[in-house]
């Protein structure tokens, strides 16, 4: 009967904890990069999942796994869904809530044994954290069109190994298109990975959009030389550069204004790495991130000149390879909209917020109406493994999801 239909919180506690033994590292936390041994045996165990519901599974061509728990009516299905792949010392919530709550609400109609008007979907993407391989959102974008297969497909790791390479490896080079899988509606549920809700004690938050992002790697090549005959103003110091452009980034960030972010993330080669040699490669990344285009343009142009202008000075070539560039999202007011009432019918408090992470959802609104239900998490840490968010809030929120899943699917 559908007004039993309910979410089984112990289920969905256990499934969270079951899901995170993968990859699960010895002092909490999770390491599950994308395509890796860990990432295949959490895929293995949520297909599992999904079959046991008898759901039936679609994995495509980019390793996108699509669970759908069919409806009386043969019409594209209303998705949840979220990513299993997590940063290299992650959390157990971060993508995974999103995904396990998609399968605990498939539990909870079985429960009661029933169906609804339209097909229920959980998508479960591939490499959404993009550390592994970039841009981030991958599996998502190819989804929904915003890359071709053979380009995502031919993206590298930094030991060469290609996307394509890695899928086979753990056998999830699906055999279904990338694209044109019909999607009704879009719904994700995450942790918000921000202090916002945490501070102001919100159990809720109603995401209105995503962020921008840009990522760039800068690679700065100087001249190895002796730190000790060689004269200050003699050198091509590729070390000092790439130092200056790094702090004028965080500067940068300040100067702006709220809503500008900057984060340095990445020195994945300091050569020749001598204590006592003048270096003459430096290779990191800069993540800009803002709410406004217009303002992350700015951020973009004032560090890329700035940067050339500094290396042209000392004599240090400075290449920048673009690792991933999204422009703002908002989504769907008809489904921020639905969450609101759902919330106020569970008598909830909630706040609109934008996100300040990337989704998969921000990939999605691009195909169908989309939108976001986020809970709070300790002092929003998150891509850390000391993430941890309360059961009672990850069970309301799996509630929620469900209410507007139904009332979505079931919808003339
Ligand atoms: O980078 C992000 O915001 C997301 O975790 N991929
Ligand atoms: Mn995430
Ligand atoms: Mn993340």
């Amino acid at each position: 009967m559908k007004n039993q239909v309910k979410i089984n919180g112990d289920r969905l506690m256990r499934s969270i904890f079951e899901l995170g033994r993968f990859g699960g590292l010895e002092g909490g936390g999770v390491s599950r990069l994308a395509l890796t041994e860990a990432d295949r045996q959490a895929r293995d165990y949520v297909a599992n999942r999904m079959r046991e519901m008898d759901m039936s599974v679609w994995v495509d061509g980019i390793g996108n796994i699509i669970g759908t728990y069919a409806g009386n009516e043969d019409l594209p299905p209303v998705m949840m869904g979220s990513h299993i792949d997590t940063v290299a010392a992650g959390g157990l919530y971060d993508g995974n809530y999103g995904v396990l709550s998609g399968l605990e609400v498939v539990a909870a109609l079985k429960d009661q044994d029933c169906r609804l008007r339209r097909p229920v979907a959980v998508g479960v993407f591939t490499n959404e954290e993009g550390v592994r391989f970039q841009p981030d959102m991958l599996g998502s974008l190819v989804f929904a069109g915003g890359c071709s297969l053979e380009e995502a497909l031919a993206t590298t790791d930094q030991e060469g190994l290609s996307v394509a390479e890695a899928l086979r490896g753990i056998g999830y080079h699906g055999p279904e298109p990338v694209t044109g899988f019909p999607v009704d509606r879009y719904i994700e549920l995450h942790i918000e990975q921000g202090p916002i809700l945490d501070l102001e004690k919100c159990p809720i938050g109603v995401v209105e959009g995503v962020q921008g992002i840009s990522w760039t790697e800068f690679t700065l090549t100087g001249q190895a030389n002796h730190a000790g005959t060689t004269p200050m103003n003699m050198r091509h110091d590729a070390g000092y550069v790439a130092a200056k452009i790094m702090a004028r980034a965080y500067e940068l960030a300040l100067g702006l204004g709220s809503g500008q972010h900057a984060t340095v993330g990445r020195i994945s080669e300091f050569g020749p790495g001598m204590v006592n040699v003048i270096p003459d490669k430096v290779v990191f990344t800069v993540d800009l991130r803002n709410y406004r285009e217009e303002v992350l343009q700015e951020a973009e142009k004032e560090l890329f000149s700035f940067a050339e202008a500094l290396a042209a000075e000392h004599g240090v070539g400075c290449e920048r390879k673009s690792l991933a560039r999204f422009q703002p999202v908002v989504f769907a007011e008809e489904i921020t909209g639905l969450i609101r009432a759902e919330a106020e019918a569970m008598g909830l408090g909630y706040r609109v917020l934008p996100s300040g992470a990337g989704h998969d959802a921000q990939m999605l609104a691009r195909v169908c109406p989309s939108g976001m239900i986020f809970v709070p998490n300790k002092d929003g840490i998150s891509h850390n493994i000391k993430e941890h968010a309360e059961p009672e809030d990850l069970i309301t929120g799996a509630e929620l999801l469900r209410r507007v899943v139904m009332s979505l699917a079931d919808r003339p």
